[in-house]
């Protein structure tokens, strides 16, 4: 596959990301009676969800009929040229109507991201990332913001009851005890987006699926940030630790996340230990 051949799907997939944002706009909008399903506690799947999977399975198959296709409504499997796929990434927000949700779409060559796309359809802003070629808003290139440490960082928190709730208090109580911000806004493909712009410094969460983030993965590494990294193969079906990160505040995250959810270290960490930073060991 060339460079074109990439060039020419990114440009797609920030058409169909578009065109996919109207339809969740409309519904967002009209404030009609949105039918959903639970697919578990606080987790639900609207009809605009699965309107809009469809949509983006036809134009992408219609296009690029070669390529995979993995999507958190219609599921797929691994391949070598592969999307993957959010049709409404914070659907909790989006059937309760909170306007923070948006369209992700990724595509991958042999496990590695190289076109990343976010559609906030409600404020109209586009996060678009092309591996080796930065990543941009609307247009206009974007950085990560060169936060000073803890006490000048603001992280999103996400949580969902797929995770112990007992891990999440601990990471916050890690948060809280280091002096971060933190806020909890419900769309990992947001704040990771949010990470790639510097209106925020971090974002973490302790069991997130590909769909959710592998897109905007790319817009923080694009942005100039750190990530960890997320597997592909038989792990893009399955829910994994996500920190993404301007690098400054790298290790004091890594170190946290892991005090929250290593058994031997369930501990909040002490003062102490944060002080003196001996919270050490790669999550
Ligand atoms: C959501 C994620 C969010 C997480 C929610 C949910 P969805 O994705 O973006 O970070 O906390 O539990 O997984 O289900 O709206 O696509």
């Amino acid at each position: 596959m060339t460079g074109n051949d990439i060039d020419r799907r990114h440009r797609f997939a920030q058409d169909c990301a578009r065109q996919a944002g109207a339809i969740a706009r409309h519904y967002f909008r009209s404030g009609e009676a949105l039918s959903s399903a639970e697919k578990g506690r606080h987790d639900p799947v609207t009809q605009a969800d699965l309107e809009i999977d469809r949509f983006l399975i036809d134009q992408l198959a219609g296009a690029f009929p070669a390529d995979g296709i993995l999507t958190e409504e219609t599921g797929g499997s691994p391949a070598r040229h592969l999307w993957v796929i959010d049709p409404i990434d914070g659907t909790l927000n989006f059937a309760r109507g909170i306007a923070h949700f948006a369209v992700s779409i990724a595509f991958c060559i042999d496990g590695r991201t190289e076109s990343g796309v976010v559609y906030d359809p409600v404020s109209n802003e586009i996060f678009t990332a092309r591996r080796g070629q930065g990543a941009f808003c609307n247009g206009r290139p974007i950085r990560v913001r060169a936060a000073r440490g803890p006490s000048d960082a603001i992280v999103d928190a996400g949580y969902s009851l797929r995770h112990p709730a007992a891990d999440y208090l601990g990471l916050i109580g890690n948060l809280l005890g280091q002096g971060y911000a933190f806020v909890q806004n419900g769309s990992a493909a947001m704040g990771l987006a949010a990470v790639a712009c510097g209106r925020i410094d971090g974002f973490c969460e302790l069991s997130l699926k590909s769909w959710d983030v592998l897109a905007g993965l790319l817009l923080v590494e694009e942005a100039g940030g750190w990530t960890s990294d997320f597997p592909h193969g038989p792990g893009l079906l399955e829910g994994h630790k996500v920190l993404a990160c301007t690098p400054s505040i790298r290790q004091s995250l890594q170190d946290l996340m892991l005090a929250a959810t290593t058994p031997r270290r369930k501990t909040l960490l002490s003062s102490h230990e944060i002080r003196r930073g001996t919270a050490s060991a790669r999550p």
